[in-house]
């Protein structure tokens, strides 16, 4: 039987356990990347975790997230990590480089190798054949103290593309069809992996557009094949040397398939407030807009930016508009900037801003009231911009640009107007923005911890009875945004969580953190997919250091369940999905013998106030158990 190109990475890397979907099994990690607004965590832990070198044949730390120094703390949390990197022989890259994501397809990504990332878009790489995957904080310090990663082998899915994409259409709109069909849940546990006909049609960096909003499906992670096309986009970037053909066996066996004709598809936008409300931009109509930001680790590539730049050339923004442009990376600015299409976009009338996340995570360029946003972003859950009424779009370059420019959502197909493919141009090797770390040796460099930078919360060995008072009962599809939200006036505590606990639910609860320090030790109720979309262990965090015990849901997303058992909470989830109807907030809880519980197949929790018990399942591995039995994965490691 035939392999697929994930399984046959996968089982290259292959430490421990049987490669059977479903079982636990541990992968050697090649390279890992943290990104600032995790990163601060992860770093705090890898130094609680007294090791020296990383073991990882790659580690990068990139500060892209907290780059709006509005006070000491973000300057601080860079400078504590630039120590931490120099003290275990990280990569440091400096504020102003780049998106994490975009500087590692850049820089160091390779076919064949796996990565891990302390951001759920790490599998942006997938786009150059690599397993990259996101995780959580500590999951990524462990991968870099011990250079290895665990995890449930995932189905797959194949994603057959045929045909050819026409003009103003592009890779955003592979994935936002990707996503209507399969659904903001619908790669839970899976593998997206791509093939056929149409994929010698899309570029590396259209590629990684596909990979990298994989993740609003909810996957482990998304890959391409290794091609002529990889190999086209390595030499681009001086890394020719690194290529090696790589694809699935043309037997390969998969647990799904899609269909994609590539030639069928038109504009396309996820509408508010989920990445999976797709409508074709023709059927959504000509809706007044108010402003398009342009940029992310989904689309800031050369080759995004320089059809943005030809459809701008020689127009004027609407009135209406504020058009705001942030680059993936010096390396793109740098080369727009000395070709000349920079000055066609700021003549036109775009703000052009930092090489970075920027408004994608609500760090600045915050929309009006009530406004209408078009933006070539991955997520445009309610809030994320940083204004709770705003009425976010997600839509690909070609179609932001235009848009922009009509002062209405626009369908490029229809404009009348001619869009021309972007030829490859090679880049010239940078790395003024990289500091490397100097004859590393702990001794040598001094942890520099600002005052804004707090210890992480750590839990305790699990009790014989966990008691505890329900304090939300919370909806389907709720995010690490709603649990924790990020925007520019809570990023900069990051790197202390008694802080940001207060802020903990607040935009769909704001009684939420007042409740459970009332509870002392409590829980959450939740619907379908409890977790979707970040990677931030804050979310746990929060929850941790305000007395949450465990959290029943109808399902879990992957890193949020992981990231709840590597703090020592509970993830369970009902064996009857109705009997999530049955708790109310302030119904008070109890798991009996919940040491012996763990162990089995199903847990039984009593409802104290109606005297009902609830069947529920962990279906925790054995190395999960340990957390949960120690009170998270630091105390189970030491
Ligand atoms: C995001 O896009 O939501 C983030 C901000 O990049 C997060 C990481 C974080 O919350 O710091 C992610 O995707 O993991
Ligand atoms: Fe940054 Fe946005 Fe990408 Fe997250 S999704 S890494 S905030 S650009």
């Amino acid at each position: 039987m035939g392999k697929t190109l994930a399984y046959k990475i996968l089982q290259d890397h292959l430490v421990k356990g049987d490669f059977v979907p479903g079982e636990e099994i541990t992968i050697r990690i090649d390279q890992t990347l943290t990104q600032d607004s995790t990163g601060t965590m992860v770093y705090l832990q890898l130094e609680a975790m007294d090791v020296d070198k990383v073991k990882t044949e790659l580690s990068v730390a990139y500060i892209d997230h907290n780059t709006l120094q509005t006070g000491f703390e973000n300057a601080d949390d860079h400078a504590f990590i630039r120590s931490v990197a120099q003290r275990h022989g990280v990569l440091f890259s400096k504020p102003g480089n780049g998106i994490c994501h975009q500087l590692h397809l850049e820089n160091y990504g390779k076919p064949g190798k796996t990565l891990l990332g302390s951001d759920s878009h790490t599998p942006t790489g997938g786009g150059l054949g690599m397993i990259a995957i996101g995780a959580g904080g500590l999951d990524v310090a462990v991968a870099m103290a011990k250079g290895t990663y665990s995890l449930n082998v995932p189905k797959m899915v194949k994603v057959n593309l045929t045909g050819k994409l026409r003009p103003w259409v592009s890779a955003k709109d592979v994935i936002l069809y990707v996503l209507k069909k399969l659904t903001v849940k619908g790669g839970v546990g899976k593998i997206v992996e791509y093939t056929g006909e149409g994929v010698k049609t899309l570029s590396v960096t259209d590629r990684a557009t596909i990979t990298n909003m994989g993740a609003e499906l909810g996957a482990t992670t998304s890959i391409f094949p290794s091609d002529e096309r990889t190999l086209e986009y390595l030499t681009q970037q001086g890394r020719a040397g690194d290529y090696i053909p790589l694809e699935a066996d043309a037997d390969a066996v998969y647990d799904e398939e899609l269909e994609v004709d590539l030639s069928s598809l038109t504009p396309l936008a996820a509408m508010p407030h989920s990445p999976d409300n797709v409508d074709t931009v023709s059927n959504i109509g000509e809706i007044k807009i108010d402003q398009v930001a342009i940029g992310s680790c989904t689309n800031s590539s050369y080759a995004d930016l320089m059809k943005v730049a030809a459809i701008l050339k020689g127009k004027k923004v609407h009135p209406d508009v504020s058009l705001v442009i942030s680059p993936g990376s010096s390396k793109i600015m740098a080369k727009l900037a000395s070709n000349g299409a920079l000055a066609d976009m700021i003549v036109a009338g775009a703000r052009v801003i930092e090489n970075a996340c920027g408004p994608c995570i609500g760090m600045g360029q915050s929309p009006k009231s009530g406004a209408v946003s078009l933006r070539t972003f991955n997520r445009n859950f309610k809030g994320r911009s940083g204004t709770n009424d705003a009425s976010i779009y997600l839509v690909s370059p070609e179609t932001a640009a235009v848009s922009a420019v009509k002062g209405v959502l626009t369908d490029g197909m229809k404009c009348g107007e001619e869009l021309h493919e972007v030829l490859p141009v090679d880049f010239a090797f940078n790395d003024n923005f990289i500091v490397y770390p100097q004859g590393t040796n702990k001794s040598n460099t001094e942890v520099a911890m600002g005052p804004n930078i707090k210890p992480f919360p750590r839990n305790s060995a699990l009790p014989e009875n966990v008691e505890a008072k329900v304090v939300l009962h919370a909806g389907n599809n709720i995010t690490t945004d709603d649990i924790m939200p990020s925007d520019s006036r809570l990023l900069p505590y990051r790197s202390n969580i008694p802080h940001l606990s207060n802020y903990c639910f607040e935009k769909i609860d704001s009684g939420f953190s007042a409740r459970c320090k009332e509870a002392g030790a409590c829980c959450i109720v939740g619907g379908e997919n409890y977790g979707q979309g970040s990677s931030r262990e804050h979310a746990a965090l929060a929850p941790l250091y305000l007395g949450v015990k465990f959290v029943l849901a109808k399902s879990f997303a992957r890193i949020h369940r992981n990231n709840l058992i590597n703090s020592g909470i509970l993830p369970l989830v009902f064996e009857n999905p109705k009997d999530y109807d049955d708790f109310e907030i302030g119904q008070e809880l109890v798991i009996e013998n919940a040491r012996e519980q763990v162990k089995k197949d199903c847990i039984v929790v009593k409802n104290k106030t109606t005297g009902r018990e609830i069947m529920t399942t962990g279906a925790f591995s054995e190395f999960e158990e340990d957390m949960i039995l120690k009170g998270g994965k630091i105390n189970s490691i030491k």
